[in-house]
């Protein structure tokens, strides 16, 4: 081989190079979060309150204990929360003006944490068991560092959580509490609640959308790829990789996931460091044909500045949502939208103050440390 060959084969194989300067946020105080968990485990972010969005979170870069800081994500919030209800009116669109009505936050409602403003809640909480086996005896606890805000929109409270584990996994999850819209309707619409059978409330659906940045160390390299699982009734299970080079819109099936990998960034085994998508928590609602933008649980665009929001886009010169995003182009800075739909059909237990009901999903570290990265 020779000398310059070697040489890229060595950089190509190396572990997550030491782009510590990449990986430092820029922000200064009070947007920049930088926590180390229990762990040792670190986690380094700039938040801010857009207007439009709302908590929006940029610059989020992973160190593993004992390891070097890798970026993540360029930017990460919430994109669309719309909420139709079932006899087909009224269908609410509820992102347009997020920033406007985040809630104040008490320190109560920000248990062991701290509040860089009134707004935002950064807190560590305990996740359970890291791992736990017998023989040898090894057991952990696990810890994620929380970054919360909440928000009031119409009769509902939104909480919009954002969970970084000392494992690298990043759960995004919405929760929706404060009051139901109370819309009485029919029996065929709604669930009884109250004394008997008089008074119907509404079902309806809140479908999320988060928009997703990603940036493995970097804006280059980075790509998208679906795996299925094919051999449902067999003994055996084979798998497919799909690499999404153009702009898509996909379907979850069960044993379907995607992930954003950076060949160009190596673990130490020498395997690219990517993150898993799993999107299998959601109900998959398909709206009708002037809401296509409902119609598929995944989409990857390519980068473009104004493309913000899923549906309602308030761009101008640009595309009104993701399904037009979605163009034929070829991707070479993938953003990653994830559609989560959850259906409300009401309860008693709904009664004013709504108890919390949660929605999200879960990215995955898939080879970014070389073993366990609690060694
Ligand atoms: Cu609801």
């Amino acid at each position: 081989m020779r000398p310059l060959l070697a040489l890229v084969a060595l950089l190509a194989l190396s572990p997550v190079p030491a782009a510590a300067a990449a990986t430092t946020p820029t922000c200064g105080e009070p947007y920049r979060i930088d926590r180390t968990l229990p762990d040792g485990a670190r986690w380094t972010m700039c938040w801010e309150m857009r207007n439009i969005e709302g908590l929006t979170l940029t610059q989020v870069a992973y160190t593993p204990k004992n390891g070097r800081a890798v970026g993540v994500l360029r930017s990460a919030s919430l994109a669309q929360i719309q909420v139709p209800y079932d006899s087909g009116e009224p269908r609410y669109e509820d992102i347009g003006a997020l920033g406007a009505a985040a809630i104040p936050l008490r320190a109560q409602d920000c248990p062991g944490g701290e509040r860089p403003d009134q707004y935002v809640c950064v807190t560590t909480r305990p996740r359970g068991h890291a791992y736990f086996k017998d023989e040898p005896y090894a057991s952990a606890q696990g810890d994620d560092l929380v970054v919360f805000s909440a928000f009031q929109v119409g009769w509902y409270t939104y909480l919009a959580e954002w969970a970084f584990g000392d494992t690298g996994t990043i759960t995004p999850r919405v929760g929706a509490t404060g009051s139901l819209a109370d819309f009485t309707t029919t029996p065929a619409y709604g669930w009884p609640i109250g004394v008997g059978r008089h008074h119907f409330e509404e079902s309806h659906s809140h479908n999320i959308f988060w928009r997703l940045d990603f940036d493995i160390d970097g804006r280059s390299g980075d790509r998208v790829e679906q795996y299925d699982f094919s051999g449902s009734g067999t003994t055996r299970r084979t798998m497919r990789r799909t690499a999404l080079t153009r702009e898509t819109a996909a379907v979850y099936r069960p044993m379907r996931w995607w992930r954003v990998v950076d060949y160009g960034v190596r673990n130490a085994d020498g395997h690219a460091v990517s993150w898993e998508i799993d999107n299998s928590g959601s109900a998959q609602y398909r709206g009708p044909a002037s809401e296509r933008f409902t119609h598929a649980d995944l989409y990857v665009t390519n980068y473009r500045a104004c493309e913000r929001l899923a549906s309602e886009n308030p761009t101008p010169r640009c595309a009104d949502s993701v399904d037009k995003y979605v163009n034929g182009e070829v991707v070479r800075d993938p953003v990653v939208w994830v559609n989560v739909d959850f259906h409300h059909v009401v309860r008693d237990e709904d009664h004013d103050p709504m108890p919390t009901h949660w929605q999200g999903f879960h990215i995955t570290p898939r080879d970014v440390t070389s073993t366990n990265p609690y060694r």
